[in-house]
């Protein structure tokens, strides 16, 4: 199936909260040479809020694109939709091939599981008044099979370490936008679950891989244009959730 949109006339208008999964649809029009323009109010992550829900009450969230004058929500079906209409097959793994399965587990695992269950281990906290990794912890790769335990946010980890100790991507040998989608989950989680990826280092890999790309450091300047911190968020705005503590330095005898 080619493209059928015309990249050169079609402008997406993405509204962006610095910080926030907005970065993904930016990212992606960075890599396929998407026109695009942003909706956001700098260094104002309360302010870029409200806006969004003047622009779009029904349902306020980031990203909301328009497109030929509709709006859309749900950064997974947007990436899909601008990769179908104007990737001219980039991205996206050919539909024939066993790499497409892959892509297509990740385009939704990303949200559907990955942020959905950090998120409640991060509200189970919240609501215990316990620190994040308090919470029960859930099934971990090489555990007996036979106890009984839902996926945790270690769970989740553990099985993209495994993946990615066999495929380059996550899409498998090429880069696409499934990655897009799974760097958001990978970086949040250490603000959000305080996973630190030196416990995993091919997913550490991986991140440094694709954030090497060029298309990356142009949504970077285009969408956190006064500085990113460690944990990819606006510097100098208050963090959502108390960050990790730090770790005592090495002693070196
Ligand atoms: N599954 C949605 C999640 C969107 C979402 O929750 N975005 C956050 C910012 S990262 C937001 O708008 N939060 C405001 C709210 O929850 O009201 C997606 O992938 O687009």
């Amino acid at each position: 199936m080619g493209a059928t949109g015309d990249a050169s006339r079609d402008r997406v208008t993405i509204y962006h909260i610095e910080g926030r999964r907005s970065f993904r649809v930016i990212w992606l029009c960075e890599e396929l040479g998407i026109s695009y323009d942003l909706v956001f109010k700098p260094g104002d992550v309360l302010g870029s809020m409200v806006q969004l829900r003047k622009e779009y009450p029904l349902m306020p969230l980031a990203p909301t694109i328009r497109l030929r004058g509709e709006f859309m929500v749900e950064s997974g079906a947007i990436l899909d939709v601008l990769v179908a209409r104007y990737g001219k097959g980039q991205l996206v793994p050919p539909v024939e091939s066993s790499d497409y399965l892959k892509h297509a587990q990740w385009m939704h695992f990303a949200e559907a599981t990955a942020m959905c269950r950090m998120a409640t281990d991060r509200f189970l906290a919240l609501a215990t008044g316990v620190e994040v990794t308090a919470v029960p912890i859930g099934y971990r790769l090489g555990e007996p099979i036979d106890k009984p335990a839902l996926v945790g946010s270690r769970g989740i980890f553990d099985y993209l370490e495994d993946y990615l100790s066999r495929n380059r991507y996550f899409g498998g040998a090429e880069f696409t936008a499934a990655d897009i989608m799974m760097h958001y989950a990978v970086r949040g989680a250490r603000l959000l679950v305080w996973i630190d990826l030196a416990d995993y280092p091919k997913v550490a890999q991986w991140k440094l891989t694709v954030e090497a790309r060029p298309a990356f450091a142009r949504a970077t300047g285009a969408a956190l244009p006064g500085g990113a911190d460690e944990f990819g968020l606006p510097l100098g705005q208050p963090l959502p959730f108390s960050p990790p503590p730090q770790k005592p330095a090495a002693s070196h005898k």
